[in-house]
């Protein structure tokens, strides 16, 4: 699919450190280490749904990553997925009674609309699961053929018992696993399985519901195997990043990282990284719940969009939190403190700012410290508590720069 137009990606007086990201895996920080290109796979929207603020901050987390990159001198080849063959999708288009592509093409477009708006780098691939079916079907294939897949009844299950690394992207215990299999999107009781943690990989058509046409008759893919398809077909094994929130974990990059492993015998992905659980009264913010702040009801209530990202910079992309409306008032302040600082145009000196905030973002995309280096230099050139410092005649012009190209805000 065609994403969004490209922002203006400022070139910084110095490059970025390497970059160092937490991984679930491990549970540590890695150093992330990209040969030829930094290869990253985001898991995007199911969209039934406009962007809630929960989204925004996972594509928001993944911007600085993609950015880090390239302020540290990497190209970069970044994926992010529209899953627009799905229950949830299927099950809101019977609801409201509207053809399921309609729903899917109505808030793609939001979509791209928002995260253009928020100044997110688009993806070199935007790719949808029924514009994929064919490889979908040819990676399903291969599982059979190493001997993965079996059928219960018409529909195809991916053994977790084929790939001896399965659990090692969660660490997660089998007690844990089941625990929540069922709540995202498992059936862990389906008669017929010999794991209750095996995957469904095809759903043979129902009457009823949507099927698309393949090579396995008409059904439709299970949600797993679609993002394992389009990374490994776009990216490559063992590509450098898989990006997502925390509900990601387990099973979706559990089962995607399997399936690939199986057919590869080489890991899937070098780091996965989570972004926290935004949430909002008081619970997670999700299409399922409808406790939604929405990306482009702010955007319609005039509310610049660039207050809405520093809103997200202020919290570590890797803590949970609540979004509450006062932090985007406050957020919208401090940007325009931020625009007075650098519309004077001499300054207090750039240089050491530039390094603490791409320092920053090189240490797991710290975004909070790299927000404050940028406040306390604010308040130094605008001599909030004092004399106004204004040694450094460039300071506004390579700062206006700096924010822009490490943080994404357009001053
Ligand atoms: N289409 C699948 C991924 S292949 C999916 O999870 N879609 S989604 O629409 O539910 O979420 C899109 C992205 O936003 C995912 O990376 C998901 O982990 C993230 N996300 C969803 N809800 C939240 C939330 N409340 N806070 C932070 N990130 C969220
Ligand atoms: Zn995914």
């Amino acid at each position: 699919m065609r994403a969004w137009p490209a922002p203006d990606l400022p070139t910084l007086p110095v490059s970025a450190p390497p970059v160092r990201v937490h991984d679930s895996s491990t549970g540590g920080l890695v150093e992330t280490r990209p040969q030829g290109p930094a290869r990253l796979y985001v898991c995007g929207i199911t969209p039934y749904d406009a962007t809630h603020m929960g989204h925004a901050a996972t594509f928001v987390a993944f911007d600085l990553l993609n950015r880090a990159w390239r302020n540290a001198g990497h190209e970069v080849v970044y994926v992010q997925n529209i899953t627009d063959v799905d229950d949830p999708l299927f099950e809101r288009a019977e609801k409201v009674g509207i053809d399921w592509r309609e729903l899917a093409a109505r808030e793609t477009e939001l979509l791209r609309q928002d995260l253009a708006a928020l100044r997110i780098v688009p993806p070199e691939h935007f790719p949808g699961a029924e514009e994929s079916l064919d490889l979908i079907v040819a990676l399903i294939g291969r599982l059979q053929d190493a001997g993965a897949i079996y059928a219960v009844d018409d529909d195809l299950y991916f053994s977790v018992s084929a790939d001896p690394a399965f659990g090692q992207e969660s660490g997660w215990s089998r007690e844990q696993m089941l625990a929540v299999f069922a709540d995202r999107g498992g059936d862990p009781d389906r008669a017929g399985k010999k794991d209750p943690l095996d995957c469904l990989v095809w759903r043979a058509e129902r009457r009823g519901e949507p099927a698309l046409d393949s090579l396995l008759g008409r059904g439709r893919p299970g949600w797993h195997v679609e993002c394992t398809a389009m990374a490994l077909d776009l990216l490559g094994e063992g590509f450098d990043v898989q990006g997502g929130g925390t509900d990601l974990v387990f099973p979706h990059h559990e089962m995607c990282a399997s399936e690939a492993q199986v057919l590869t015998g080489t890991p899937y992905a070098r780091a996965y990284v989570h972004a926290g659980m935004v949430a909002y009264d008081g619970a997670k913010m999700s299409k399922s719940k409808g406790n939604l702040v929405f990306v482009s009801a702010l955007r319609h209530s005039d509310v610049d969009p660039m207050a809405i990202r520093l809103t997200l910079l202020r919290h570590h992309y890797r803590s949970d939190w609540e979004w509450t409306d006062d932090q985007l008032w406050s957020a919208a302040d401090q940007l325009a403190t931020w625009r007075q600082a650098v519309a004077v145009g001499a300054g207090s000196p750039s240089g050491p700012v530039v390094e603490a905030v791409l320092e920053a973002l090189a240490t797991d995309l710290d975004a909070p410290s790299a927000v404050a280096a940028v406040d306390a230099w604010a308040a130094a050139t605008l001599g909030t508590g004092g004399l106004a410092d204004t040694g450094d005649p460039d300071a506004g012009s390579v700062m206006r720069a700096l924010v822009d190209a490490a943080l994404g805000i357009a001053l």
